[in-house]
């Protein structure tokens, strides 16, 4: 039994936490809200500067993530290579390259599979223009989530919208730098409602496969039907050296993006074993990223919790006992299997992880250090001018 009364963790464990780097997702720090209502957060960012001055606070006092994510053109800025001096600055880089072809009237019917070879171009050079901002900002991984689908059955030809994805992606992935990934992420449904062109992550690996070795799957923890055994996906995509990324958060109904490990600790326990038995833990080649929006709570503090979730999370799956975990599966003793699972699940960690934050020079608690570093009252106070940027700007 691993029962924890001495907060510190095994030497192994502690090691392995350190390596931990989780990348922020600017629009985390816009306001954001559903299609009834965007509310507004006082001290919200106003442009992709501020946003990531305070993605550098969720680092500063958790040291979990030194990355965020930006997105075309909702982080449109005059200089890239000025906005990832600025990152530098703050003690922070600038991660994955999000496209957008989702908020543009001639993307009605599709953008990377339109039909109209117009459109097909026009959202083919977007991609092209955000590998232009990767050279910029040394950014690694151009990610893709497209909209693209229909509505009704006969709307358009879903072999043809396949064979028209592959062609424009091809074209996209030739054009990246040899240090550079193309990560494709797939959702099985929304905005279309009949089908969605990259739905599961059985097409995304169809296409990454065409295209090369440095093209993988993004597996957003949000995207599956409920109940879809994620975890198994997961040991699946590791198996083939296809897992890029993960966007990490939680849903209850649908892609609800809420705080990852919200909704559903255990299924982030369980992913998180699983990635750190496929030899994706601690990997450059599998990114861990968020993608989330917190339309009720305060931005910086909902990142702050999420990040810690996440470790939390992984200090527990980094507990389970391995060796016992073998011997009762080896002896098809299905309930002492489980018992090693669930002993490293119910450990409570909290009082180690403070512990070895303080070992770090890391608040022990980063929430209250946070507020209490009075970073809140200052924005709150200085950004009463211009416009909060929101999820779509
Ligand atoms: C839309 O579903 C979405 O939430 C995808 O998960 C993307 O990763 C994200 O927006 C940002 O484009
Ligand atoms: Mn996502
Ligand atoms: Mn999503």
């Amino acid at each position: 039994m691993c029962m924890m009364t001495d907060p510190s963790l095994p030497a192994a464990v502690a090691d392995a936490l350190a390596a931990q780097a989780i990348e922020l997702p600017s629009w985390a720090f816009g306001n954001s809200g559903t299609r009834f209502r965007v509310f507004g957060t006082p001290g919200t960012a106003r442009d992709p500067y501020e946003k990531v001055s305070d993605a550098a606070q969720v680092h500063r006092f958790t040291g979990l993530a030194p990355a965020v994510a930006i997105h075309i053109p909702w982080d449109e800025v005059d200089s890239y290579a000025d906005l990832a001096r600025h990152a530098e600055d703050n003690g922070v880089r600038l991660g994955t390259v999000n496209s957008n072809t989702f908020q543009d009237d001639d993307y009605k019917f599709g953008s990377l599979t339109h039909s109209d070879p117009r459109v097909r171009q026009k959202a083919i050079d977007h991609h092209l223009r955000c590998v232009d901002v990767m050279d910029a900002t040394g950014s690694r991984d151009l990610k893709i989530w497209l909209a693209d689908g229909t509505n009704y059955p006969g709307q358009d030809s879903i072999r043809a919208r396949q064979d028209r994805l592959a062609e424009s992606l091809a074209t996209i992935y030739a054009r990246l730098g040899e240090h550079q990934r193309l990560v494709l992420e797939y959702k099985f449904f929304e905005p279309a409602f009949y089908h969605t062109d990259v739905p599961d992550w059985g097409t995304s690996y169809v296409h990454t496969a065409a295209l090369g070795d440095r093209a993988k799957v993004c597996l957003d923890t949000g995207h599956h039907a409920p109940g879809t055994n994620i975890e198994f996906i997961v040991a699946q995509l590791l198996r083939l050296g296809k897992l890029g990324s993960f966007d990490f958060n939680s849903r209850f109904y649908a892609d609800d993006d809420l705080i990852v490990g919200a909704a559903d600790p255990f299924q982030l326990f369980r992913i998180l074993f699983e990635v750190i038995q496929g030899g994706g833990y601690a990997n450059p080649d599998v990114a861990f990223m968020l993608d989330q929006c917190h339309n009720l709570e305060a931005k910086i503090p909902g990142q702050i919790r999420s990040v810690l979730n996440v470790q939390e999370a992984t200090a527990k799956a980094l507990l389970v006992d391995l060796d016992a975990l073998g011997a009762a599966q080896e002896a098809h003793d299905v309930l002492a299997a489980n018992a090693v699972f669930m002993d490293a699940y119910n450990t409570d960690v909290r009082a180690a992880l403070a512990a070895w934050r303080e070992d770090r020079g890391l608040p022990a608690d980063p929430m209250a250090a946070y507020l209490a570093s009075g970073y809140q009252e200052k924005i709150e106070a200085d950004r009463v001018g211009g416009t909060a940027a929101s999820w779509g700007a």
